[in-house]
């Protein structure tokens, strides 16, 4: 928490308002995307000015402890359980702004239920969904979105599609749900995409402003711990490697009459994969 009690208000005027992005000492590795996504979060949040009615559901998974970096009026859920949650804060309080912070094995593995439901029934909140392709918290694991030929801590000779199946294209498949009424994947790859991922974070939290549905921001992030290279190494590797695997771009936004395209044979999620 920062050392200073805030004074928002004093005869109408404010003059002193806390920043969303708190700087208590950081539980990231570094050369983590998470907190780059925290970062962009806060600054969306407070440029819509929405800090003080928003309300973050998180997860299970290493970050956990997203309330100790966002100033937000915070739940925690169980894991997987982010989406069925942030449902039942919405309906109850569907003047707030609602979101769910998740890891792609929280979201895509032990949640893929919540998240499915969530997406089709059209609830209206936001989803920041941060895609390192492994369990960062517990070791290294094979997660849904692991590429094929990645090695993990429990596919040491690297995902075999034969007997561990293909990598999930959540975003592709929710962005068919006719409740999704936006659903976009972005990178923190260098300052160029993490930009876009800042305004795809915006456009996510406009669509809930306006009462429109669900709403998904895929960010393909990195796990420099978990992939066993360094901090650079990785971000080469999310540029050249997972980006090839996983498109970036704006999947549906309905409001503005971007229909889903279903993946045309040749295309690279069709063939989400690497080498050895
Ligand atoms: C019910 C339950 N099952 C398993 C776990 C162990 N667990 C904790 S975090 C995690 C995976 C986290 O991976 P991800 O969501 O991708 O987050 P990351 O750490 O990579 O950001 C698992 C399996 C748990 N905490 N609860
Ligand atoms: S283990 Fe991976 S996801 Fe977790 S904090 Fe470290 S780099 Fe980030
Ligand atoms: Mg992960």
């Amino acid at each position: 928490m920062t050392a200073a009690e805030p004074i928002t208000e004093q005869e109408g005027r404010t003059i002193y308002r806390r920043p969303l992005l708190l700087s208590n000492p950081t539980t990231y590795c570094p050369g983590c995307g998470h907190g780059i996504v925290h970062r962009l979060l806060a600054e969306v949040l407070e440029e819509l000015d929405l800090g003080a009615k928003t309300i973050l559901v998180g997860s299970v998974g290493c970050s956990v402890f997203a309330y100790d970096f966002l100033a937000l009026d915070s739940v925690e859920s169980p894991h997987g359980r982010a989406a069925a949650v942030a449902t039942g804060v919405k309906r109850y309080r569907p003047d707030k702004v609602v979101l769910t912070y998740q890891g792609d094995g929280d979201l895509a593995a032990i949640g893929t239920a919540e998240i499915v439901h969530a997406a089709a029934r059209g609830e209206r909140f936001t989803v920041i969904f941060v895609n390192n392709g492994i369990y960062g918290m517990t070791g290294g694991q094979m997660a849904p979105t692991t590429l094929a030929g990645q090695k993990t801590t429990s596919s040491p000779r690297g995902r075999d599609v034969q007997s561990q199946g293909y990598p999930l294209p959540v975003t592709e498949m929710l962005s068919l749900l006719p409740g999704v009424q936006y659903a976009a994947r972005a990178s923190v790859c260098d300052p160029g995409h993490v930009g876009k991922a800042k305004q795809a974070i915006k456009r996510a939290f406009e669509i809930q402003l306006e009462g429109k549905g669900f709403s998904i921001v895929e960010v393909l992030s990195t796990c420099p711990v978990g992939w066993g290279l360094t901090p650079s190494e990785s971000m080469e590797r999310l540029r050249d490697t997972v980006m090839t695997a996983y498109p970036v771009g704006t999947f549906v936004d309905r409001p503005r009459g971007i229909a889903p395209k279903l993946p045309q044979p040749g295309s690279p999620n069709r063939s989400i994969t690497e080498g050895f």
